[in-house]
């Protein structure tokens, strides 16, 4: 029986964080989220390598501080060698500026600058070249998300002909977004260079063949519900759906525990409405924060029973305020945040809480516990981790789930979850309105059902479907 000899997997950033702890000394210490989770174990058992940007500025000792680090650990964190001048323009540029707007459907906040491009491929390579060095006889590859759409054909350049597996975070847009890439080809083609590809949904997957099928004729794609084997420049590539989940039993086990129960009661005793609706989200124009706003605004006026008792507890996470959309954005949530609150709040009672600050892991779960209904409405979203998270921390099944149609994890929700069109502020009012209503045994039927999909497709089975996908080409090859 054949095995992988070594396990590689390659991020844009690492999953630890180098922090500064006094005059020159650092500490590396271990990142969090699904992602981290959900391969932690496998790079365990198989003393894997983990490839990506240490996120520290050009001074910091990064090689031997993670040196370090994966002596102490079972797996290798190793850093690609990128100056800061570099991921301005790769990052915060191409990555951020062009593949991540156009990708989300949100043409209007793209732009496309050739300097930027060519750091992106520039980047691309500097990471390939760092994974090839540590390719070792039979070793398993996988590389994440839109930061690394080229690394295949990087490393394909450098006579590396191992099995190449990607997965893509973000959706894969329609053809006729997808036309406005000045690099279009060059990107399909690039991405063809891996033999396994994954994408989130169903139609991400669609939307990827049929760009293909236009933009790169030469191609032959064969396919049916979500599976599709392409051929180009003599090679084959797998191409499957793999919606991303959360370890379930974490968030499960989590919501429980003394701290978070303890978190929940105080944010229900410090607000002064009995039904707390919760939004949380990372500061991006995805996420639909401020049509949230004006859809709560819309349900106040038309349901004026709904004043002085629902509130709308929203966490922002800062996140790219050094680009200039991402700054327009804070202000613009802050003036309506203050708009609304300055409308409708009387007597204490406030119709938004908002924080703009990232919470620690109990807070997280306080949050999710204290929370009557989970307000996820972004105008586009890969997969949308926090749903899921909620749905498994509502641990006494009385929670609800409005949830965009337009967010991945719409495909496995939408049964239990009440699903809404975010640019419709009418519905999304409408829906608000019927989570307060709803009937106690409505939100358990509806909870139990979310709960046991969550429970059911959680991320290490994710993991499993992935790799065994992968091995399913040749049987006799195991990466367990
Ligand atoms: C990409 C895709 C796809 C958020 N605020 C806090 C906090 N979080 C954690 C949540 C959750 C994660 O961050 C956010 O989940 P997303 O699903 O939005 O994931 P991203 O990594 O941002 O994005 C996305 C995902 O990849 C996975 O494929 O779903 O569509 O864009 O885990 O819990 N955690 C803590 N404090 C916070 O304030 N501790």
């Amino acid at each position: 029986m054949t095995h992988y000899d070594k396990i590689i997997l390659v991020s844009n950033r690492l999953p630890v964080h180098i922090e500064p702890t006094g005059d020159e000394s650092w500490e590396v210490l271990p990142a969090s989220g699904g992602l981290v989770t959900a391969l932690s174990p496998l790079m365990k058992r198989r003393h894997g390598t983990w490839i990506g940007w240490a996120g520290c500025a050009d001074h910091v000792p990064a090689d031997r501080l993670l040196a370090d680090f994966s002596r102490d650990h079972d797996y290798e964190v190793r850093a690609v060698p990128l100056r800061e001048a570099q991921i301005q323009k790769y990052y915060r540029g191409f990555s951020n500026q062009s593949i991540w707007p156009l990708f989300h459907d949100m043409l209007g906040y793209a732009s496309f600058d050739t300097a930027n491009w060519e750091q992106y491929v520039d980047v691309n390579s500097v990471f390939a070249e760092t994974v090839r060095e540590q390719l070792w006889g039979n070793s398993f590859v996988w590389i994440h998300d839109y930061q690394l759409l080229l690394v295949g054909r990087a490393l394909r350049d450098r006579g590396v002909d191992q099995t190449l597996n990607f997965f893509l975070h973000i959706p894969f847009p329609s053809r006729d977004l997808f036309a406005r890439m000045p690099w279009k080809v060059d990107l399909l083609e690039a991405m063809l260079a891996y033999d396994h590809i994954g994408f989130q949904t169903q139609k991400d997957l669609a939307n990827f063949i049929q760009c293909v099928k236009v933009f790169v004729p030469e191609v032959t794609v064969r396919g049916r519900a979500g599976r599709g084997i392409a051929r180009f420049g003599g090679r084959e590539v797998r191409l499957g759906e793999y919606p991303i989940s959360i370890d379930f039993d974490e968030f499960n086990q989590g919501a429980t525990q003394p701290g978070a129960a303890e978190a929940a009661w105080y944010i229900r005793e410090n607000m002064k409405a009995p039904f707390l609706m919760l939004g949380l989200d990372r500061l991006d124009y995805t996420k639909g924060i401020p049509d949230r706003f004006l859809a709560l605004e819309r349900a106040l006026e038309k349901y004026p029973d709904l004043q002085e008792k629902i509130s709308l507890v929203q966490v922002v996470v800062p996140s790219r305020l050094n680009v200039p959309e991402y700054a327009g954005l804070k202000e613009e949530l802050d003036a309506l945040a203050g708009r609304i609150n300055g409308r409708f709040s009387r007597h204490g009672w406030l119709p938004i809480y908002y924080v703009f600050n990232s919470l620690d892991r109990t807070q997280l779960l306080g949050h999710y516990r204290a929370c009557d209904v989970a307000l996820i409405t972004p105008l586009r979203d890969g997969m949308n981790l926090v749903a899921k998270e909620y749905v498994a921390s509502s641990v006494d099944g009385q929670g609800v789930l409005i949830l965009s149609e337009f967010a991945g994890a719409a495909q496995q929700l939408h049964r239990g979850g009440l699903l809404v069109n975010p640019y419709d502020r009418e519905a999304t009012a409408d829906a608000i309105y019927q989570a307060y209503t709803m009937e106690p045994e409505e939100k358990r039927r509806r909870m139990r059902r979310l709960r046991a999909e969550v429970r059911r497709n959680n991320v290490h089975k994710w993991v499993g479907r992935f790799l065994s996908e992968q091995v399913s080409e040749a049987a006799t090859t195991s990466v367990s």
